[in-house]
């Protein structure tokens, strides 16, 4: 059948949708020619084909699209990129593409200033849009709020959280106090100490944290609180290549005044073998975010070889980290002792071993190293002979009969005195870590708080080439992070337009429970099999992949024995070396005191996107974007917010906010009949809210137009005054 030339979007491998024009119907499928004739014409099916619209306008909220589709919001996003407009919403979710360069004025006081105590959609949409929304939801709902920053690895979940941070800081301090400067100055040296350059992120965070800022009654900033999860460990003694080491290693190195890192014994990055991974690429500096020349580097700090980086500034990196590090309170020793331990673990790094000979066949610190453990020891503060005696032997408790016998030392052969110094390395540098996130915190002052505003930044969902059970830990917390998401606005909502009687129509989602359930099954999920596997005398990777296979394989749909067919990305494995697990995002011990925390707060998404794999400014990616808006469940909201109504407020409450700003006459309504009149008069049409049975309902973008209209000029309110009246009587 020949249709009229209907401006259609059709699905595209590349681009995610091609603009084309609608051609021939046949069957289930259409003949279709697009718009731009460098791509030929195709026949696609039906469900590839989605009404387009206008699609040169955009949008602030995707909500407000005349088709409400994937590629219609895919569309919206990405001519928006290309305008520098980096965020929209899908109703209260705020989408946010990492721009990748600067964009003047997008985070600048006087854009601070103009956000305070604006609705959701009165401004255009902006991460301190979500800010205020959270302050004022808590002010309002007189209940503490998260906000959860999702999205994967690059995507700019941590540089949302900072801005979101300022936004909170800088606007309710009672004065540029203490507190606010405090939470501020945790960032350079979290980063410092727990960010790393990967092939993903040239600042990517290697730990999770959860950053509170408390208010007291008046709503001031009174306190802040950091907690971090999941500091990657392997990183501090291997590296894939084109990877690095954490940024302080290389502060200390390349940018420590020389007379440091004499006392340290420290020289360039390149001789410690824990930072040997080093790359050679280009990459912006992750703290001062400035770029400088080579020749502006003094060439006395300048790291050689593989380790060198043209434009990352060491030297200003590190006096941030030193300032900052006194900011919180470090006193000039506890600054030293903290160099002191991180040089500590790169001269343990140095340290080999060599087998000894003879009949015990054990082994010893090679001599030329002897050195190293002995600097070592002395910046850890240990006796020389103890740590020698701790890495190449192990404590053992004979026992007889269930009483403890005689303690004998068993050496170890070379492989097990390495495993024991790269163990070593990582506690005293993950401890190290514990204390500086400790020492923050003890150093914002903390009055009492009543209630707390939390930001939610994990590291996000990533794979590598090789993908080992940090990565597992990362992706699992990702699928929590969904599971949660899931919960909270796709099944949740729904139970609530059944709840109230909505007849809202039924929006299918992507569950991954069961995804979960393979993992944090009692039983038998792949933490229960890993903590049995090491329970045995002999651990064995093949062992453990078979009992994975065995106990979990047939007929799960989220399992599969790797093959190198499908693994384009990944290394080839035989079928004993691994499992691949079918993530949300994709084929690739979470706190739950978080997860309680998060389910009893009001939550508020930021969904950040990763615009292109190549981390420059200007480019977009329509397929990598549509792959990451599939996956975050951004989709499917989008369906629901089709039919859905996601501002709603109990009548309580719009009683208590809004009847201020009515004469006495109405205030003594029961809030029911308050709100039916206010909403009533107000002149929204039948179409944009609805009555439920504790509340009322808006339709996307509604609900700010009218509070914009209640809180505004005395005139607009005399008119609502008056249609109420005359809607009573
Ligand atoms: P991530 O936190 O999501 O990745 P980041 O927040 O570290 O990602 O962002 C990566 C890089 O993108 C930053 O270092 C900046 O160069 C740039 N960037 C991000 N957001 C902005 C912005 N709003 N304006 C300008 N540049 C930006 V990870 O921690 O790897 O999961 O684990
Ligand atoms: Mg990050």
């Amino acid at each position: 059948m020949t249709i009229d030339k209907q401006l259609v979007w059709v699905r595209d491998p590349n681009e995610g949708f091609l603009l084309a024009r609608l051609q021939e119907l046949m069957g289930e499928e259409a003949d279709v020619f697009p718009v731009d004739n460098k791509y030929p014409k195709r026949v696609v099916s039906f469900d590839d084909i989605f009404p387009a619209g206008d699609p040169a306008k955009d949008v602030d909220d995707n909500c407000e699209l005349m088709f409400l589709n994937e590629a219609t919001l895919l569309n919206n996003m990405l001519i928006r990129y290309k305008k520098r407009k980096i965020y929209t919403y899908v109703a209260n979710i705020l989408l946010a593409v990492n721009p990748y360069e600067d964009i003047p004025d997008m985070y600048s006081p006087s854009t601070i200033k103009k956000y305070h105590g604006r609705s959701l959609g009165e401004l255009p949409p902006h991460v301190f849009a979500i800010a205020d929304k959270a302050f004022r939801d808590m002010k309002a709902l007189k209940q503490s709020q998260s906000i959860i920053v999702s999205g994967e690895s690059g995507a700019g979940k941590t540089e949302s959280t900072k801005y979101i941070l300022k936004y909170l800081c800088e606007l309710w301090a009672k004065s540029a106090g203490p507190v606010e400067q405090k939470i501020l100055d945790a960032n350079p040296i979290l980063e410092a100490f727990g960010n790393a350059k990967t092939t993903r992120n040239n600042n990517s965070s290697r730990f999770g944290k959860f950053m509170e800022v408390h208010f007291n009654n008046k709503y001031q900033v009174v306190g802040g609180h950091i907690s971090h999860y999941l500091l990657e460990k392997s990183r501090i003694c291997t590296q894939s290549s084109e990877e690095r080491n954490y940024h302080v290693f290389y502060l200390l190195c390349a940018g420590a005044p020389q007379e440091l890192r004499a006392a340290l014994k420290i020289t360039k990055p390149d001789d410690y073998l824990y930072l040997k991974n080093g790359c050679t690429q280009y990459f912006t500096t992750p703290q001062s975010g400035k770029k400088i020349s080579a020749s502006q580097m003094s060439k006395q700090h300048q790291t050689k070889g593989g380790l060198r980086d043209p434009i990352l500034d060491d030297v200003e990196d590190f006096q941030r980290l030193h300032l900052a590090l006194s900011r919180v309170g470090l006193t000039e020793e506890e600054k030293r002792s903290v160099y002191s331990v991180v040089a500590a673990v790169l001269h343990l790094g140095n340290v080999e071993f060599e087998e000894e000979g003879g009949a015990r066949g054990g082994c010893r610190v090679s001599p030329h190293s002897e050195g190293e453990l002995q600097v070592a020891a002395g910046l850890l503060g240990v006796e020389a002979g103890e740590l020698r005696m701790a890495l190449v032997s192990r404590l053992m408790q004979s026992s007889r009969g269930g009483m403890k016998g005689t303690a004998i030392m068993v050496p170890l052969k070379t492989y097990e005195a390495q495993n024991a110094r790269d163990a070593l390395a990582k506690a005293v540098y993950s401890r190290l870590f514990d204390f500086i996130v400790h020492r923050i915190n003890t150093s914002i002052p903390f009055q009492a708080s009543s209630y707390y505003i939390g930001v939610l930044d994990i590291a996000g969902f990533e794979y590598f080439q090789m993908n080992s059970f940090e990565q597992f830990c990362i992706n699992y917390c990702n699928e929590k992070l969904q599971q949660f998401f899931n919960e909270r606005i796709l099944k949740n909502e729904q139970e609530l337009y059944r709840r109230e009687g909505l007849h809202v129509p039924e929006i299918r989602f992507v569950d991954n429970q069961d995804c979960i359930d393979l993992i944090e099954s009692k039983n038998h999920g792949i933490f229960h099999i890993l903590d049995e596997e090491s329970k045995l005398p002999k651990p064995e990777f093949s062992h453990f992949t078979h009992a994975i296979h065995k106990e979990l394989g047939a007929n799960n749909s989220r399992l599969q024995v790797p093959r190198a067919s499908r693994l384009k990305a990944h290394r080839t494995l035989r079928d004993d070396e691994g499992f691949l697990l079918r993530h949300f995002a994709g084929a690739v011990c979470y706190n739950t005191q978080l997860m309680d925390k998060l389910k009893e707060n009001g939550t508020n998404f930021v969904r950040c996107i990763k615009p292109n794999s190549r981390m420059v400014g200007g480019e977009i990616e329509g397929s990598l974007v549509l792959t990451q808006l599939q996956c975050s469940g951004t989709i499917s909201v989008l369906a629901l917010m089709e039919h859905g109504y996601p501002s709603r407020a109990p009548f309580n409450d719009l009683h208590q906010m809004y009847n201020q700003y009515l004469p006495p006459k109405l205030q003594s309504l029961s809030p029911k009949v308050f709100c039916q009149a206010i909403v009533h008069s107000f002149g929204l049409s039948d179409k944009d809210y609805k009555f439920g049975v504790t509340r009322v309902f808006f339709r996307p973008g509604k609900y700010s137009e009218f509070d914009t209209m209640m809180r505004s000029d005395p005139e607009n309110l005399k008119s609502i005054v008056d249609a109420v009246l005359a809607w009573l009587v």
